[in-house]
């Protein structure tokens, strides 16, 4: 298995990336007017996925809205059998089967998820034809896969013969132990702020490499892998799923962005909220990563390691996030 390597450049500081405020309806998630004066939009990924964030980025600027722009980004990843955490490609469970889980929300609120589902790639646009086509929110395993036939979508076999080799290499020991910023660490969290300022989000996982079969993490979780409020921001997570879980990690952070925290600092409290649980110093790693309506980014990690790409002004970079330790 390669991991793709990372081109990190910090050069773009947090103040060069503010949009001016927005103007607002109180009484709905949809603005009213744009906001942005430069109506500069703006494409964010966990990790180093340029060529994610650029296809995002881009249809902002075609004026595609936030939410399709970031489920067509998060496609690349899908299809790119490199990235061993996401879509095709993906480390399966430890009984050799690939299942994926992805969920959408959009800048009105609404929300769609997928979990545990197999031999369909493209999990993020079917999470947002669960949230348009049906009239629940999240459909699991069979049921999900089935949907997507219905819809058209593509049946594949997912496992690719590295991740078969990798696979039956660790059955050998068969010790899940999901490593720090290694393989198991690239699910897509993106979030997209679009030419009429509205903010919408998608995450795309594998989930853990070698996982129980059946295990869903945190990333289709809304309010866990994902949250989106309009009117004050979004997060993502990426990592160990079952901390993200135990804290509710995006939602706590738009909640704390609307009590007043800026992104970096909701992201830095929702980390520390993990650290103090445990016992020991954590050997695992948890990223966040968010944005609110001014367009002030926040990214915050439990290790060294984690990093953000961002799409913004026609320019794609790759940005080192802070960490705890
Ligand atoms: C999970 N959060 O399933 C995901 C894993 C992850 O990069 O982020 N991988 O727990």
């Amino acid at each position: 298995m390669k991991r793709k390597v990372f081109l990190k450049k910090s050069t773009l500081g947090v103040s060069s990336l503010l949009i001016s405020p927005s103007i607002l309806n109180e009484d709905s998630n949809i603005k009213k007017k744009p906001v942005s004066s430069d109506n500069t939009s703006f494409a964010l990924a966990t990790w180093n996925v340029k060529s994610a964030t650029t296809v995002a980025g881009e249809e902002l600027n075609k004026g595609t809205d936030s939410l399709n722009a970031a489920v067509k980004g998060v496609a690349i990843e899908e299809s790119n059998t490199l990235n061993t955490s996401v879509g095709k490609g993906g480390a399966p469970d430890r009984e050799g089967n690939v299942s994926l889980d992805a969920c959408v929300m959009n800048f009105k609120g609404n929300c769609g998820a997928v979990v545990a589902v197999e031999n369909i790639t493209h999990v993020a646009a079917l999470a947002k034809d669960v949230m348009e086509k049906t009239p629940h929110a999240i459909l699991a395993g069979e049921g999900a896969r089935k949907f997507a036939i219905e819809k058209g979508y593509k049946e594949e076999d997912l496992l690719t013969n590295e991740s078969k080799l990798a696979w039956e290499k660790w059955l050998k020991k068969s010790k899940y132990k999901p490593e720090i910023n290694v393989e198991n660490h690239d699910t897509i969290g993106m979030l997209c702020f679009d030419l009429e300022s509205q903010i919408s989000g998608v995450c795309t996982t594998s989930g853990t490499a070698y996982k129980m079969k059946g295990r869903v993490g945190d990333s289709p979780i809304i309010g866990s892998g994902l949250y989106v409020d309009n009117t004050i921001g979004a997060a993502v997570a990426t990592g160990l799923g079952e901390e993200v879980i135990k804290t509710v990690g995006s939602f706590l952070i738009v909640e704390l962005m609307k009590q007043g925290k800026n992104p970096q600092e909701a992201c830095e409290e929702a980390i520390k909220r993990i650290i103090k649980k445990q016992r020991e110093k954590p050997n695992f790693q948890v990223a966040y990563l968010a944005t609110n309506r001014k367009g002030e980014i926040g990214a915050y990690s439990i290790q060294k390691g984690f990093s953000y790409t961002i799409y913004k002004n026609k320019t794609c970079l790759n940005v080192d996030s802070k960490s705890y330790f």
